[in-house]
């Protein structure tokens, strides 16, 4: 058995494959990981049909003038994407060019280097992700806020945690949680004494183990942390040391959260007010506590101010890893500098920088919003985006229809990825690339995000096959072909790419570079050498020197911004608001399925023979309003589009939700008339209907109704 670890997801699990000639035909979680002992689950294991597939893309294409898409090596593919940049540049500046990462490059350390390293080559300000249509509402609350540099507590240290529309027992991530098997490490820190305390509309995986769960009404979030914030303030329960040293509009904060009487929030959120008060008296009577919020308290029609409300709620309960706290990542690739007590002022990057060209906002963390992407290709303006290269994303799904609909309108579409998509479809050139199992690797971005001071390296286990390039070949192909070295810098989150003075790993020009020897040049700076990571199958994990946090110095002045006056103007209209909608009375949450990866791994045999298609989940007693069984197919429609689905009973939900997962199906209903490929829920996604600053889209709590189409079987597998 080779050893491994899995980059489906950030847990990072190690793994252990047979090979056989050139393909995977076993696999299992490596009991020695000395982070997740051994677990695995089916996710990582789907990434054996990733590999061996029958959907593979063995080779790169370019689409036809009549549409079709024809196979061409890589190197030809490369020489008319350069040329035809190369014209789009000479016609209307870099800034026509943008970039597009998802998810599939976060775990291609090299990969995602020259990516980066190549936009900073063209001169294009204009990098989107997925993250703008995932948690940057945490991003606006950092710039609007400022952050505490300590971090917050977690399942290692923790007394009290309360975790708020995130569900790490099934999709392995939360920010501020320990990511290699979170749900094994919550369970340990319960075991530990840890109160876990659950905040979401489902029973969820996390909830059913969970000490208390509020099952709040989907998208009420902000007036829950609004009536919690009032109530602790009102009975100064609030730590007084910490806000008067590290915060301030303390004040504002009170006069903003004033109608939010217990009462009034209990209605609102449909949750039970002595429930709300056990948790109040639960979470402000521990020690050490703190809020982490995921994607269902991201996604709702007041995202940014509901994490901002989240933070405060910790802020003013200092929610933070005080001075004597261990720290348990000493940032094993490069090391972090020492943590202390202080805050790192808010910066609003988005009021300065180049602004998008359709609306006057700047760079968020670096990037710019995905949820105003199609405006920034297919509105009027002559300065706009007309050539888009998109790596390890499927933007025709994860933005919404309107951007599905808008790459139609671009002057070149390039797409990097391992197999089709509803992107690849619609995309002039189709660069056919590597896997995780064909790449040599290492965790170094994750130095900074890590709970412990881990890391390991990994060799390539498959030979990739023939026809197929790697992430980093297509970048260091391009800046080739530009004539430009290209060069590769240790990773870092949320900081301009060429600014922080870091020498960095100069690629050739003529000779394209062994991506190991940069694995083994990122791998050489930190607490342990190359050789011993190589010689550490597992995994190194360092535990025996966990330093203190120290304690805050000389006051700079910086303080964590509670309440500015955008901030209150949101907690107003929150107030004021009170949205029922008679003819759409179900709200659509989002929720995560066990075998998918967003859009990977949803088309598989294995994940079709559990799903069919992707299930509208509807608790059995509005199954039965509605005159509906398992199975029944139903049209699913928001105030912005339809979908067709297949109902399944789920009495883990709160009564009125629909939950459903995303990215399933096809961008348009012509594409696939009866829903048998799956719901693709971005139709449904208002995208006028966006958070200000980072133009987030509701993504869950938005207003449905349900309507019976047909009835069918139970069991009714997909036809064809
Ligand atoms: N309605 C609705 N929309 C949503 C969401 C929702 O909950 N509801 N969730 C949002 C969220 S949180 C996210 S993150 C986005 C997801 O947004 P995206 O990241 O745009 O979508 P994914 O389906 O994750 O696309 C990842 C792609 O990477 C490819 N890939 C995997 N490994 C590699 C590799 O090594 N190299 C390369 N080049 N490609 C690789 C996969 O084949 C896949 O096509 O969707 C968002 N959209
Ligand atoms: N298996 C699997 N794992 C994944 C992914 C995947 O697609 N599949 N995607 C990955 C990605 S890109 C991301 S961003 C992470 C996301 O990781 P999570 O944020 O943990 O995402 P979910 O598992 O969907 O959990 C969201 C929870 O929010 C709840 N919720 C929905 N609406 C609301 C609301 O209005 N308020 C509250 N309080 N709760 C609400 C849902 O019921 C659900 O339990 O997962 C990653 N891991
Ligand atoms: S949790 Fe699953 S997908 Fe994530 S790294 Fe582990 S095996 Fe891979
Ligand atoms: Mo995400």
């Amino acid at each position: 058995m080779k050893k491994s670890y899995c980059r489906v997801c950030s847990s990072h699990c190690g793994v252990e494959l047979r090979v056989e000639g050139n393909a995977i035909t076993a696999m299992r979680g490596d009991r020695d990981n000395p982070l997740t002992h051994g677990y695995f689950c089916i996710k990582g294991r789907n990434a054996i049909d990733w590999h061996n597939g029958h959907d593979r893309l063995t080779t790169s294409l370019s689409r036809t003038s009549e549409g079709r898409h024809i196979a061409i090596s890589a190197d030809h593919a490369l020489d008319q994407i350069h040329a035809r940049l190369r014209s789009i540049i000479d016609a209307y500046g870099p800034g026509a060019v943008a970039i597009y990462h998802g998810t599939g490059i976060f775990q291609n350390v090299i990969g995602f280097q020259a990516l980066r390293d190549w936009v900073h080559l063209i001169g294009t300000p204009y990098i989107y992700s997925s993250m703008t249509v995932d948690q940057s509402a945490k991003w606006v609350r950092i710039g609007r806020m400022g952050l505490f540099e300590t971090g917050k507590y977690n399942s290692l240290d923790a007394d009290v945690l309360m975790i708020v529309g995130n569900n790490p027992a099934v999709s392995h991530f939360g920010y501020g949680l320990v990511l290699n098997n979170p749900a094994a490490w919550l369970r340990e820190g319960q075991r530990r004494g840890m109160s876990l305390i659950v905040v979401d509309p489902r029973r969820s995986e996390t909830a059913q183990t969970a000490d208390l769960h509020l099952p709040i009404k989907p998208g009420t979030d902000a007036v829950l942390f609004a009536g919690m914030i009032r109530y602790i303030l009102d009975r100064n329960w609030n730590d007084a040391a910490f806000c008067n040293r590290f915060t301030t509009s303390l004040e504002e904060l009170r006069c903003s959260v004033e109608p939010f009487t217990l009462d009034r929030v209990a209605e609102r959120t449909g949750l039970d007010q002595d429930a709300i008060e056990r948790v109040i008296e639960r979470f402000v009577g521990a020690n050490r506590k703190s809020v982490i919020t995921g994607t269902g308290a991201n996604m709702g029609p007041d995202s940014n101010i509901t994490e901002h409300l989240a933070e405060a709620l910790n802020a003013i309960c200092g929610g933070y890893r005080k001075a004597g706290d261990a720290i348990f990542n000493t940032g094993l690739f490069f090391g972090l500098a020492a943590r202390r007590e202080r805050v790192l002022p808010p910066d609003r990057s988005w009021e300065r920088g180049p602004k998008c060209h359709s609306a006057d906002i700047g760079p968020l963390m670096h990037e710019y919003p995905t949820g105003l992407l199609a405006d920034e290709i297919a509105g009027p303006q002559r300065d706009r985006i007309r050539a888009l290269v998109v790596v390890g994303g499927n933007p025709a799904m994860s933005g919404g229809r309107a951007l599905g609909a808008a790459l139609g309108k671009l002057d070149l579409l390039v797409t990097v990825d391992s197999r089709i998509t509803e992107t690849t479809r619609r995309s002039d050139y189709v660069i056919a690339t590597e896997l995780m199992y064909e790449r040599p690797d290492c965790t170094a971005f994750y130095d900074a995000v890590s709970a412990h001071t881990y890391g390991r390296v990994t060799e390539a286990v498959l030979r990739a096959p023939e026809g197929v390039i790697s992430d980093f070949g297509v970048f260091w192909g391009l800046a080739r072909r530009m004539g430009r070295p290209l060069t590769i810098r240790p990773p870092t989150f949320g900081a301009p790419y060429d600014g922080r003075g870091t020498a960095g790993f100069v690629c050739d020009q003529v000779t394209e570079p062994n991506p190991a020897d940069i694995v083994r040049w990122m791998a050489s700076h930190g607490r342990c050498s190359y050789d011993a990571l190589v010689a550490s199958e597992h995994g190194v994990l360092i535990e025996d020197d966990v330093p203190p946090i120290e304690a805050a110095t000389v006051d700079d002045g910086s303080r964590l911004e509670l309440c500015p006056p955008d901030v209150a103007r949101e907690i107003k209209t929150l107030a004021q608001a009170q949205s029922t909608d008679d003819e759409r009375p179900y709200l659509l949450t989002v929720r995560r399925m066990l075998g998918a990866m967003n859009s990977a791994f949803s088309e598989l045999p294995a994940t079709r023979l559990l799903h069919p298609t992707n299930p509208a989940f509807i608790h059995p007693d509005d199954l039965r309003i509605e005159e509906l069984r398992d199975g029944d197919l139903v049209r699913i429609a928001s105030a912005s589009g339809s979908v067709i689905a297949r109902v399944k009973g789920d009495r883990s939900l709160r009564r009125g939700t629909v939950a459903m997962t995303h990215c399933w199906g096809r961008v348009e209903q012509d594409d696939d008339p009866l829903g048998e490929e799956g719901a693709f829920t971005g139709r449904l996604v208002d995208t006028l209907d966006r958070q200000a600053i980072n133009f987030m889209p509701t993504q869950t709590a938005i207003p449905v109704s349900v309507e019976a189409l047909t009835t069918a079987s139970p069991t009714r597998a997909k036809s064809g």
